[in-house]
């Protein structure tokens, strides 16, 4: 629906000769006249630079793959081959203050130790022997895991196998960053990181659902969550479980956030992931909210219907959903179940005061939600 610019309230000055020679008055002074810019800069609703995009893992794997002979990990820092939305080229954002990337390490090769401003996720794609060291501390993932690196929190990542390479799917938040320049940049002093002696200690201490740690490590007291790893089987059965229990989402089928197990809040301040699971046949209703939204599939097919265009997609494949755009989801198996990991900027909208959603309704119109 496009509303008109018309009306009492909005700006619908016409310009003239006498106008036009001022408007080129006020540009010499740095300056200018808001009536000719309020419509456009004060959108009635959400008007994203971005669409909905689509990127196959079938074509994106084989380039992917290239790039293990054509760039060492120590001279491109991190070998990722990014996902650009076509009008946030100048940004690196996948959708709108999102950056998403596939990430490739060969067999036995580590990378150096850095950390920054934004804050990093990594979803795991393929490949059994990947690691990286957060602040210290080492974590192991494999396929559909899912790992936080928090912001200015030193990493290094790395692949122990010994024959396959691994690539996972980073998600940062690298355009808000810039967009509210305050990014930051620093190479660890001693360009590795001396790990702790055990492995995936976070798990360890925090994974155990509703069990929380009494004494010092019950007192974390940073703003993201200390549980740095999120291994698939657990998250997969919870969703099982939660399928057996209750109907789910209407718009999203069984749905969980990935959550800070001290707070219930989301893993980091800027950005939250969910995994979702679409029954055999399910297919769900629209709605829009305001966020922006990056999707890999982690199991099956099917295809979203996003801002009015339909978008098939199998397992690997990563598709976006912008701001306020209508979108639903339906799983092709009759038999079979398929799960979506997504990350989002939703904890931003929500400590803002941004967030909206909405639903559509059977008469083609839509309602808010709560
Ligand atoms: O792993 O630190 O895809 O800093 C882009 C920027 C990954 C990382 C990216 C980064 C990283």
């Amino acid at each position: 629906m496009t509303l008109s610019d018309d009306v009492l309230g909005r700006a619908r000055v016409t310009d003239n000769d006498e106008l036009r020679d001022y408007y080129e008055e006020l540009a010499a002074y740095e300056a200018g006249a808001l009536w000719t810019v309020a419509n456009k800069i004060e959108p009635w609703f959400p008007q994203p630079a971005s669409v909905p995009v689509l990127w196959r893992y079938a074509d994106l794997r084989p380039l992917v793959m290239r790039s293990l002979d054509l760039v060492k990990a120590d001279d491109a820092g991190r070998r990722v081959v990014m996902l650009t939305n076509p009008e946030r080229r100048d940004v690196a954002a996948a959708v709108g203050l999102l950056y998403t990337g596939l990430q490739i390490m060969g067999p036995g090769e580590s990378m150096t130790a850095h950390r920054h401003q934004a804050a990093a996720l990594r979803f795991v794609v393929e490949g059994e022997g990947a690691w990286t060291i957060v602040d210290g501390q080492k974590l192991k993932v494999g396929p559909r895991d899912f790992a936080i690196t928090p912001n200015w929190a030193w990493h290094e990542h790395g692949n122990e196998s010994a024959d396959t390479p691994c690539i996972w799917q980073d998600g940062l938040d690298i355009p808000l960053v810039n967009a509210l320049d305050a990014g930051f940049y620093e190479v660890h002093p001693d360009l590795y990181q001396e790990p702790g002696k055990v492995i995936n200690s976070s798990l360890l201490t925090y994974g155990a659902g509703s069990m929380r740690p009494v004494g010092p490590a019950g007192a974390w007291s940073k703003p993201y969550s200390p549980l740095f790893a999120y291994p698939w089987e657990p998250t997969y059965e919870a969703l099982l479980d939660a399928a057996k229990a209750s109907d789910g989402s209407p718009y999203d089928g069984v749905i969980m956030e990935y959550g800070n197990p001290l707070t219930g809040g989301s893993v980091m301040p800027t950005m939250s992931a969910h995994m979702q699971l679409l029954r055999p046949g399910e297919a769900t209703q629209a709605h829009r909210h305001t966020g922006s939204v990056i999707y890999n599939v982690a199991k099956g097919s099917g295809h979203s219907v996003i801002a009015g265009r339909r978008f098939d997609w199998s397992e690997g494949d990563i598709f976006c959903v912008p701001s306020w755009a209508w979108h639903e989801h339906a799983n092709a198996s009759a038999s079979e179940d398929a799960c979506l990991f997504s990350f989002n900027d939703f904890p931003v909208m929500r400590s803002l005061t941004f967030w909206r959603e909405e639903a559509s309704t059977d008469d083609g119109g839509h309602q808010p939600i709560a």
